[in-house]
């Protein structure tokens, strides 16, 4: 007697991709200038870039981090103020060694994280993100103007400190104002080491 094999039920089903999975970088950031205005602009995907000075006051190199694609000016000179607008998606932006006027970063909806490093303004540092868990870290900074930081809805972290005893410094001029935070520390007037000169 032949047996029929066992019938299967195959089940074909198209599963949403869940929140908690964050692909690392892609999407595609332009670069762009007008005046002395550079404006790095994200789209709808997790953008991953760092924004570095050359030593060169004014300029600097925008750089693609895991995947994500630069487009448009990637070195620009002349800079004394940079829009970051990163749109939607969990964005991941890093500034090593900026000297400017003013910094705004808008980090949109979305699990942003903001890292500064050397950062020093001789105006204002303003961060708008939307929803999600956004995490604002600044290290070694000196800003005569005003610190201006809304993370929107969701549990946010703000950092902004001086490195390290040894090679340390950090400074606002200005008003700090922090806003939807979770957790808030800012350093206001702190300097030691060979970086404080
Ligand atoms: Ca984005």
């Amino acid at each position: 007697m032949t047996q029929r094999p066992p019938r299967r039920s195959v089940s074909l089903a198209v599963e949403r991709l869940e929140d908690r999975y964050t692909p690392q970088g892609g999407g595609t950031v332009t670069g762009s200038l007008a005046g002395h205005v550079y404006t790095v602009t994200g789209d709808v995907h997790y953008n991953d870039v760092t924004l570095a000075g050359t030593g060169t006051p004014g300029a600097f190199t925008l750089t693609g981090n895991n995947a994500t694609t630069v487009t448009g000016l990637a070195n620009p000179t002349g800079v004394t103020k940079v829009v970051f607008d990163m749109q939607g998606g969990h964005d991941n932006v890093t500034v090593n060694g900026a000297r400017l006027k003013r910094l705004v970063f808008l980090g949109g909806e979305g699990n942003n994280i903001f890292q500064a490093t050397n950062l020093v303004l001789s105006e204002n540092l303003r961060i708008i993100n939307g929803a999600g868990l956004d995490n604002t870290n600044v290290r070694n900074f000196r800003i005569n103007g005003n610190v201006t930081i809304n993370n929107g809805d969701g549990g946010s972290y703000t950092y902004l400190y001086a490195l390290s005893a040894g090679f340390g410094f950090c400074r606002v001029g200005g008003n700090v104002v922090v806003a939807h935070s979770a957790t808030a520390s800012v350093c206001r007037d702190f300097e030691t080491g060979a970086a404080a000169r």
